[in-house]
């Protein structure tokens, strides 16, 4: 084979590349993780994977974010105020909705979040009202660019109730709209009132994944789905923070009827619902099968505020009543709650880690000082076996038992490629995990990391996805130590959003939905999982980058390579020690037209080829890889 590989490497317009394989001496991987980071952050919760339709549903606000009408409308000759009864509809949502207007059909309307999607299958609607009324509700679907009424259904009210009264009814359109410019409108005949009524937590649902009621977004979840995922870190990042107190998000206020949920001032720039809560949370888990990667609130705020060690201890108790929330049994006092609100099977926990990038706003002296270890000791204490993540590669363990740490990192190509071997030397005895990573701006001549000044991409482009394959292979050659890795942010609605270049963007329309390039790459390497790493000898790393391994599940070898910045096309040479010729593998590769290329609404750039390659004379398979490429070959064992 080194005879082959020479005349190989004296032909014109290509770069030779040996890679031999071992059949032994690797380590297992545990199945290395590829997975998803998630937070409230560009209306990814609320007007994103949450499918709740309507937009300030219940008219939540705080100091922060002062309840507002918006982006509520009258319908007909009415006028809308926000009111605090002096019975509101619960202590959570004290502030309402009133309509004013003596005569006419008269009431509300909504544009949801940047449009309603509108199609003849059932959604399903609630609302809240206070005040006397003897008659019909009227709740209908409505495009407002050809004023036609997509569906509508009679709601009759209790005219015999007093306080506040729950509406529930499903909608079914008789057609679909080609636009998502519809508004959910209810009305009612104000000449059948006393002059007002009010409105509160008015709700529209379309069908759910799995069917789960105040459940996710279909289109978006069969998108993340198609990623292969195996955990999902929640609820934060920076959104689980705070900017100060006293707010942070709190768990036990995301639980329960929505009626008691208060929502939270996320610190992404707007009022959360946290109508996708703790329990919301662990359905996502299930329903796409990952292990849940919980964060706790570590007494940090954003702002820079820090609990003191002395007034520490109601907040670490706090995370320990979560974890008994999700998995004390039922004679518990918090496993009781979880049962009585519908759920009496507990779910496991086995990774927490303690905040988010607590090195953050000179966090990290109190969390190195004494809030890390105060969690970690407690926790552990109570469920020996959970792994205790610290939020920050900074954080210096004094032990390394159970012990964790999340490494993040945003950057550029040049640099990611620069870290392919980044986690070679790590041997410190504790596992880590990549909670977020993104190529998040283009190469600088000068070289060197992200800028946070500079603009960042929109969407990933090609050559950072190419870099991001690049530090994922090295750090999957380290899967032993690494135990795994998510893309982040996740999910990014293209009407509002905070950060850029994301993983999948969308709108209202579910046919605008943008898997990136980085997607691509993700989903590739995903479904292809390698349980055990296998040496390769003598390597030579760059312009490919590559890691072999096993994997037990489907009984094959997988050969992951990323081709960056070569002159000319790699051909490699590819032998697995026991592979003899005759022996038949898939290739599959993925380019993109330029480096800069990236995807967008209504266009894939990402090229996959898909082709059957045979062991040749030695069990040699022959594999041209263009540049900036990203590629798998698998071969049955
Ligand atoms: C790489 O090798 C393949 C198979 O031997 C050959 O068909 C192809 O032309 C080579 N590519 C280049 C760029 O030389
Ligand atoms: C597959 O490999 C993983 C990681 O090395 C190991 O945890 C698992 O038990 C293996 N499964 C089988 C069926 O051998
Ligand atoms: C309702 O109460 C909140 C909290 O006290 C206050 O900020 C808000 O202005 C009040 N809204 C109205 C419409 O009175
Ligand atoms: C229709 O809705 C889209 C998405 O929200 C919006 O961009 C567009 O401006 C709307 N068109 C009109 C005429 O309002
Ligand atoms: C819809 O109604 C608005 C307001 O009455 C009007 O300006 C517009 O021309 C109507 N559009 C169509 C398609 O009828
Ligand atoms: C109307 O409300 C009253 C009091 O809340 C309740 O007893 C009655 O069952 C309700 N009637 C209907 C038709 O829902
Ligand atoms: C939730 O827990 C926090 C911390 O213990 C507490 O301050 C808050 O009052 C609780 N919220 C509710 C609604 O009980
Ligand atoms: C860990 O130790 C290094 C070196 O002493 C220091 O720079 C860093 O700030 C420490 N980490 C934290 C989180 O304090
Ligand atoms: C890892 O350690 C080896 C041996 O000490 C050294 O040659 C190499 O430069 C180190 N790599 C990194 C990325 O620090
Ligand atoms: C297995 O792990 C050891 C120790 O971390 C490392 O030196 C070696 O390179 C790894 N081997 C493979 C094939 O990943
Ligand atoms: C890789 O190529 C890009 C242009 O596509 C360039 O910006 C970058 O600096 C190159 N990096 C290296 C390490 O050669
Ligand atoms: C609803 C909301 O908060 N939207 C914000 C999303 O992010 C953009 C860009 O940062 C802001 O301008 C919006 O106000």
């Amino acid at each position: 084979m080194k005879s082959f590989l020479h005349v190989l490497s004296t032909l014109a317009g290509c770069l030779a590349l040996d890679i031999q394989v071992s059949s032994t001496g690797g380590n297992a991987t545990s199945g290395y993780q590829y997975g998803i980071m998630f937070e409230d952050i560009n209306q990814s919760g609320d007007g994103g994977i949450y499918a709740e339709l309507i937009r300030n549903r219940a008219f939540q606000g705080d100091s922060v974010f002062p309840s507002t009408v918006e982006p509520w409308t009258p319908v007909g000759d009415a006028t809308l105020s926000l009111q605090n009864l002096s019975q509101p509809l619960s202590s959570a949502l004290p502030t309402s909705l009133r309509v004013t207007a003596s005569s006419g059909t008269v009431g509300i309307s909504n544009p949801g979040y940047w449009g309603i999607d509108v199609k003849e299958q059932n959604y399903s609607g609630s609302f809240w009202v206070s005040g006397n009324y003897k008659g019909s509700f009227t709740a209908s679907l409505y495009n407002y660019l050809s004023n036609e009424t997509l569906g509508t259904v009679q709601v009759l009210s209790n005219d015999t109730a007093s306080g506040w009264v729950e509406y529930t009814y499903t909608l079914v359109p008789d057609s679909a709209a080609d636009n998502v410019n519809n508004t959910l409108r209810i009305t009612y005949d104000a000449s059948q009132t006393s002059g007002s009524l009010d409105f509160n937590l008015i709700s529209l649902f379309p069908p759910t994944y799995n069917n789960r009621p105040n459940g996710l977004r279909v289109d978006l979840m069969e998108a993340l789905g198609g990623l292969n995922p195996s955990f999902l870190r929640f609820p934060g990042g920076n959104n689980l923070e705070g900017e100060d107190p006293p707010y942070y998000l709190k768990w036990n206020e995301t639980i329960g009827p929505l009626k008691d949920r208060p929502g939270y001032p996320g610190t992404w720039t707007y009022e959360n619902t946290n109508g996708l809560g703790l329990v919301e949370y662990l359905h996502w888990c299930d329903d796409l099968n990952m292990e849940p990667v919980l964060a706790v609130w570590a007494g940090f705020y954003l702002d820079g505020p820090v609990i003191s060690e002395a007034d520490l201890q109601p907040y670490i108790d706090d995370a320990l009543n979560e974890l008994e929330f999700i998995m004390g049994d039922t004679s518990t006092t918090y496993g009781a709650l979880r049962a009585s609100l519908g759920y009496p099977d507990p779910w496991t926990i086995r990774y927490v880690e303690i905040g988010n990038e607590d090195n953050l706003s000179n966090g990290g002296s109190s969390y190195e000082a004494y809030r890390y270890q105060a969690f970690k000791d407690a926790i552990n204490e109570k469920y020996p076996d959970i792994l205790v993540m610290a939020s920050t590669a900074a954080y210096n363990f004094t032990e390394t038992e159970n012990a964790g740490e999340d490494y993040h990192q945003y950057t550029r190509p040049d640099y990611f490629v620069g870290q392919f071997n980044f986690f070679d030397n790590h041997t410190e005895g504790f596992k880590t995990m990549i909670g977020e990573y993104a190529a998040v701006q283009p190469n600088i001549p000068e070289g060197g990391g992200v800028n946070w000044s500079d603009p960042k991409w929109m969407f990933p482009e090609w050559i950072g996805t190419v870099s991001e394959a690049v530090f994922l292979i090295g750090a999957e050659r380290n899967a032993d130590k690494i135990f795994g890795a998510a893309y982040a942010p996740t999910l990014q609605n293209l009407n509002s959003y905070q950060w850029s270049p994301d993983l999948i963007s969308y709108t209202a329309d579910p046919d605008e939905d943008v898997l990136s390039t980085s997607y691509h790459m993700i989903q590739l390497f995903s479904s292809h999982r390698i349980t055990n790493t296998l040496p390769i000898d003598s390597p030579a790393f760059g312009p490919a980058y590559y890691v072999a391994g096993y994997s037990n599940t489907t009984d094959s070898y997988l050969l992951k390579t990323a081709v960056y910045n070569a002159t000319e096309a790699v051909n490699a040479t590819v032998t697995f020690a026991g592979v003899s010729e005759g022996a038949t593998g898939t290739l599959t590769v993925l380019t993109a037209p330029d480096p800069e290329s990236y995807n967008s609404v209504g266009s894939d750039v990402v090229v996959k080829t898909e082709s059957s390659v045979t062991a040749g004379s030695g069990g040699v398979f022959q594999l041209d890889l263009p540049d900036l490429s990203v590629s798998l070959l698998e071969v049955t064992a």
